[in-house]
C-alpha cells in the first residue's frame, strides 16, 4: 500500500487532464439520426444498443488524425502534470492493445494501432504522468459486468466474480507492465463490486507498481484518494486527499450537439476554489473519432495555460485556505512564506482582510506587471481585530484572476474565530456549526463536501458564535441545497433563529430576536460551486445589533414541510448589510 508520501507528486500536481475517448466519439451524441440526451459515453446504455450492434461502431473508428506529442504538449501548455485516459470505459471497449479481449482498438478497428503506445511515449518524454481510467464494475460488453440489461439480462454473483477475474484483472495487469510507470488508475462508478474485490483490485495494481495510485472509486472507500461528485466543489473544507472530476461542457465523451462551453473565467475559478480547499482539479477533454481535441476545448486550455504560467505559484503544491469561512472577494491558498490572494474581482484601490496575524512583509501582484503593493497592517485593540490593508494599482494585473501574493515570515498564522468582514457580512458556513443532535435520533453530519445533511429532526439545534465589530441592521440569508438523493430542491421547511447578544433590538426581549421564516427561493446562489449542484438563498429578517461584542446563532427546523425529502440541507448562513 503506498505511503503517504506517495501521494506528494500528486498533492503538488493539482492540475490534471482527463481523456475520454472511445467508440461513442463516433455516433458523437447522435444514434440512428436522433440525437440521445446525457452524456456521450452513455448512447450505448441510454438508448440499449445490442452488444452486437454498438460492437460495428468499431470499423468506424479510425482516428488517422491522432497526435499523441499534440496532446502531452497540450496538456504541458495548460499547466497540467498529468494526464487519465480511458483504458476501458463502461462500454467495455479497450482503448489499447489487449491480449485478454480482442474487443480493442488494434484488434477490431481499421486504425490497426495502439494510441496509448505513443501517448506513454509522449508522456515520458514530456514528463507528464500518464495514469488510466479503468470501468472496473459496469462493462455493458459483458455478460459478468453490470449495465447491460437488455442483452444480459441476469447477472449472478458468481458471473460478476469471472469477469472480474478473467477480464478485469488480466487488463489493469496488461495496462500496467505494457507501458511503464502509470501515475494512478481512475476506477469508477462501484455498484455491485464487494469490498473483498475492491481490495483485491487495489492489491493487484500496488503489486505490479507500488506507487500507482488508486482512485477512491474503486469502492468501499479503499482508495489512496477521494473522488468528489463530478464537477463538484465542496462548500468548505475538505479531510484528507480529493479529486474533482470536471467537464468543459455537458458531457466527458465527444457529442457534437453539445455545445455549452464554460468560459475561461469559469474554468479558472473552479480550478482556484478547488485549490484554495486543496482538492484536485481532474478537467476532461472529448477528442472526436479522427483522434482531434476539440478546438472549443483547445483554444480554452491555452488561455488557462497562459494564465497558469504567470500565477501557477498560487495553485502547484499550495496550501488551502488558512481562514475556516471563504470570502466573497476571491479565494486564498498559501505556502511557506507566502499567502496568495487570487480575486475573482478586483477590489477598487483599497483592499481590507480581516484576521490575519502573520507579519505582511512584502507584497506584491503577479501576472503582467509586477507591482509593489503598498500594506498598512494594524491591530485594533478595541474590535480585537488584525487588519491588513492593501492599496492596490487601478489596473488589474490579470484581465481574468488577478494575484497578489504576501510575503510573511514563516507558517500563516489567522484568526479562526468568526469574525465580521472587510464588507461588513458575517459568514456562517454550517461546517462552523455547533451541531446538537437530540438523543436517540439520526444525527446530522457533514457530508464529504462540508454540507450539513440529515437535518430531519425537529429536536436538532444548531449554532454558531460570532463577533460583530460593525453594528448596525442586517438580513439573514440561509442558503440550502439539495445534495442527497433525488437531489430535487423543494423548499417548505419553516425555520426559527434566534440571536442572542448584548444589544439585539428586540420587541420580544431585551437580548433575544427569534425570526421564523418559511424557506422559500428568493435567489438561486450563483457562484461556480453551484453551477452543478444548485443552492437556494431564503431571506430573513432584518434585525438589528445595536453594539459590538459577541453574539449567537440559533437554527431550528419548527416544521419540515410536506415537500423536502430530506429534511433540511444546509450549507451555510449570513448576515449582510441591509439598508
Ligand atoms: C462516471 C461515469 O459514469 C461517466 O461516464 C464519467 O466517466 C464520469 C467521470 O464518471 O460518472 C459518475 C460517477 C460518479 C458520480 C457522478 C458521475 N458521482 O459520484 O457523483
Amino acid at each position: 500500500m503506498p505511503k503517504k508520501d506517495h501521494l506528494g507528486w500528486w498533492r503538488e500536481a493539482r492540475f490534471g487532464m482527463f481523456i475520454h475517448w472511445g467508440l461513442y466519439a463516433v455516433p458523437a451524441g447522435v444514434w440512428k439520426g436522433k440525437q440521445i440526451p446525457g452524456i456521450g459515453e452513455w448512447i450505448m446504455f441510454r438508448d440499449r444498443i445490442p452488444v452486437e450492434e454498438y460492437g460495428k461502431l468499431a470499423k468506424k473508428f479510425n482516428p488517422v488524425k491522432f497526435n499523441a506529442r499534440e496532446w502531452v504538449s497540450l496538456a504541458k501548455r495548460a499547466g497540467m502534470k498529468y494526464i487519465v485516459i480511458t483504458s476501458k470505459h463502461h462500454d467495455g471497449f479497450a482503448m489499447y492493445d489487449s491480449a485478454s479481449s480482442d474487443f480493442n482498438i488494434k484488434k477490431a478497428t481499421p486504425y490497426k494501432k495502439d494510441p496509448i503506445k505513443d501517448l506513454a511515449k509522449a508522456c515520458a518524454a514530456a514528463g507528464v504522468k500518464l495514469c488510466f481510467y479503468y470501468s472496473q464494475d459496469q462493462d455493458w460488453h459483458e455478460q459478468g459486468g453490470r449495465g447491460n440489461t437488455w442483452d444480459f439480462p441476469e447477472l449472478t454473483k458468481k458471473a460478476f466474480a469471472d469477469y472480474l477475474e478473467n477480464k478485469v484483472k488480466p487488463q489493469l495487469t496488461e495496462i500496467l507492465t505494457k507501458y511503464g510507470p502509470i501515475g494512478l488508475i481512475w476506477f469508477d462508478t462501484p455498484g455491485i463490486i464487494s469490498r473483498k474485490q475492491s481490495l483485491e483490485l487495489k492489491q493487484l495494481v500496488h503489486s505490479l507498481q507500488p506507487d500507482c495510485l488508486v482512485s477512491g472509486r474503486v469502492g468501499h472507500g479503499v482508495g489512496d484518494y477521494g473522488s468528489m461528485g463530478d464537477n463538484m466543489i465542496p462548500a468548505g473544507p475538505v479531510n484528507g486527499d480529493w479529486e474533482t472530476p470536471a467537464t468543459m461542457n455537458d458531457t466527458w465523451g465527444f457529442k457534437k450537439h453539445d455545445t455549452n462551453w464554460k468560459s475561461v473565467k469559469d474554468l479558472l475559478v473552479l480550478l482556484v476554489d478547488l485549490a484554495s480547499k486543496g482538492v484536485n482539479y481532474l478537467l476532461n477533454v472529448g477528442p472526436t473519432a479522427q483522434g482531434v481535441i476539440p478546438q472549443a476545448s483547445v483554444g480554452r486550455l491555452n488561455q488557462i495555460g497562459e494564465w497558469m504560467k504567470k500565477h501557477g505559484e498560487a495553485i502547484y503544491g499550495s496550501k488551502p485556505n488558512p481562514f475556516p469561512f471563504e470570502f466573497p472577494w476571491g479565494r486564498i491558498t498559501h505556502n511557506s512564506g507566502k499567502v496568495y490572494l487570487l480575486f475573482y474581482e478586483w477590489p477598487k484601490k483599497e483592499f481590507v482582510l480581516k484576521g490575519l496575524k502573520s507579519t505582511v512583509t512584502k507584497a506584491q501582484t503577479l501576472g503582467d506587471f509586477k507591482h509593489n503593493v503598498e500594506v498598512s497592517q494594524v491591530y485594533d485593540k478595541a474590535l480585537k481585530e488584525n487588519v491588513l490593508t492593501l492599496k492596490l494599482p487601478a489596473k488589474k494585473p490579470d484581465k481574468l484572476i488577478p494575484v497578489v501574493v504576501l510575503e510573511i515570515d514563516g507558517d500563516v498564522k489567522v484568526d479562526k474565530s468568526i469574525q465580521q468582514q472587510a464588507d461588513e457580512s458575517i459568514q456562517l458556513p454550517a461546517h462552523l456549526a455547533k451541531l446538537d443532535n437530540a438523543a436517540g435520533g439520526t444525527p446530522m453530519k457533514l457530508d464529504r463536501s462540508s454540507i450539513l445533511v440529515g437535518w430531519t429532526n425537529k429536536k436538532n439545534s444548531v449554532r454558531w458564535n460570532f463577533n460583530v465589530s460593525a453594528p448596525g441592521k442586517f438580513r439573514i440569508e440561509t442558503s440550502t441545497a439539495a445534495v442527497a438523493r433525488p437531489r430535487i430542491w423543494a423548499g417548505g421547511q419553516t425555520v426559527e433563529l434566534s440571536l442572542n447578544g448584548p444589544a439585539v433590538k428586540s420587541a420580544a426581549g431585551p437580548t433575544v430576536k427569534t425570526l421564523n421564516k418559511k424557506i422559500r427561493r428568493d435567489e438561486n446562489l450563483d457562484t461556480a460551486r453551484t453551477k452543478h449542484l444548485p443552492e437556494v438563498i431564503s431571506k430573513i429578517g432584518p434585525v438589528v445589533i445595536k453594539s459590538p461584542g459577541m453574539y449567537t446563532l440559533e437554527m431550528k427546523v419548527l416544521d419540515f414541510g410536506k415537500k423536502a425529502q430530506n429534511g433540511l440541507q444546509l450549507s451555510f448562513v449570513r448576515l449582510v448589510r441591509a439598508q
